[in-house]
């Protein structure tokens, strides 16, 4: 009979000698390998009597479970040395000056996002923002959208399993609109409200005008006596603005969405020609946004007495804001990152977008 605790020394020196993980695997095929000296050893072991080969293999198994061990721990040990090395090695100073070639621009959502911002920033709106990941009942309940409603099944919608629960109502969805950030506002702060709630928000759709993600904007005013017509004034100012327009013909068609009542969907002037698309003069309308009155269900559920208040509230979309403003014609582009397409239609950093010192930079002559 062979004494193993040599040959497990010799093996175990082996392993912590190994210093990367060809080497490692060296030692690991010398050992447990067809050829390797476990096996040949394990092979041996037909030819010993009863005792002895109970006895040898024993020990042989110990020897190969212990042999295994020191291998994975040797292993892991090598691991966490090649990504350290790596880690090393590809770290990036960020305090380097910048290659004029590969100047970055401001996306073009990006932009679109600081100019609603300053728009409805001077009109006296509060930015809100709330979790991308929405329970159901801030993205859909609240907002008077039952459980068959058509907006809630699964071909729109996003849903992520709750893992605490089996329940599909527990699921949880991206939201699908930034509503459930106003829904959140009302919750936690007594009107008057003003606000906007700039984001992404995701839904299962994909073509020349539909991203999964996409981008949004919706505002909330609430407040004693307030009417259609603030609604109306306060949407034909931001449109005029975000057009850069003294004039600029609007309308309003009458709509349906869950969450308000009455609804409508607001068009601007336009004259739509074979190569091009002009905004303020012709006899075309381009449909820009939704619009309504708040249902009262919608404010019970945030908290806010209907019969002692009212709201209007909107929603825009800011990737089809940006398409319009800019002449960018397919929105899948927006989530390529090619460096190229973000270098003609993105635009030079720091150059402000404000109410007084130009909100696009002269309609983009600055990109
Ligand atoms: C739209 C159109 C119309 C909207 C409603 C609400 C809330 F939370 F107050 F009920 N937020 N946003 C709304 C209304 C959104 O998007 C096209």
């Amino acid at each position: 009979m062979v004494d193993t605790t040599q040959l497990k020394n010799e093996l175990l020196e082996n392993v912590s000698a190994a210093q990367d993980m060809k080497a490692l695997e060296d030692v690991r095929v010398a050992a447990l390998g067809k050829k390797g000296k476990i096996t040949e050893l394990m092979k041996s072991l037909s030819s010993l009597s009863v005792e002895e080969k109970k006895e040898m293999g024993k020990q042989l198994n110990i020897l190969k479970t212990e042999i295994e061990a020191a291998l994975d721990k040797q292993k892991a040990i090598l691991e966490e040395k090649e990504l350290n090395e790596k880690l090393a090695h590809e770290v990036i100073d960020v305090t380097l000056p910048i290659r004029p070639e590969v100047q970055g621009r401001i996306h073009p959502v990006s932009k679109i996002y600081e100019e609603v911002v300053a728009i409805f920033g001077q009109m006296g709106f509060d930015v809100a923002e709330g979790p991308d990941i929405e329970d159901q009942f801030h993205n859909f309940n609240a907002l008077n959208t039952p459980a068959n409603h058509p907006a809630r099944q699964m071909q729109d919608t996003f849903y992520i399993k709750n893992l605490e629960s089996d329940d599909f109502d527990d699921s949880y969805v991206v939201r699908t609109q930034t509503s459930s950030v106003q829904i959140r506002t009302m919750e936690k702060q007594r009107p008057p409200i003003r606000i906007i709630a700039p984001g992404r928000t995701y839904r299962s759709d994909y073509d020349a005008t539909h991203t999964p993600m996409f981008h949004q904007v919706e505002g909330l005013v609430i407040d004693k006596n307030i009417t259609m017509a603030h609604l109306k004034g306060c949407l034909y100012d931001f449109v005029k603005a975000f057009f850069e327009l003294d004039e600029l013909p609007v309308r309003y068609r009458p709509s349906y969405f869950p969450f308000t009542e009455p609804s409508a969907e607001m068009d601007i002037g336009c004259l739509k020609t074979k190569t091009e698309l002009k905004i303020g003069a012709g006899n075309d309308w381009l449909e820009i946004l939704g619009c309504g009155m708040v249902h009262p269900n919608v404010l019970k559920a945030g908290g806010i007495d209907p019969d002692e208040y009212q709201g209007f509230a909107f929603g825009v979309g800011l990737d089809r804001l940006a398409m319009l403003k800019y002449g960018i014609p397919d929105l899948r582009t927006f989530f390529e990152s090619d460096v190229r397409w973000l270098k003609h239609y993105g635009f030079v950093p720091l150059d402000e977008s404000s109410m007084t010192g130009g909100l696009s930079n002269n309609g983009g002559a600055q990109r």
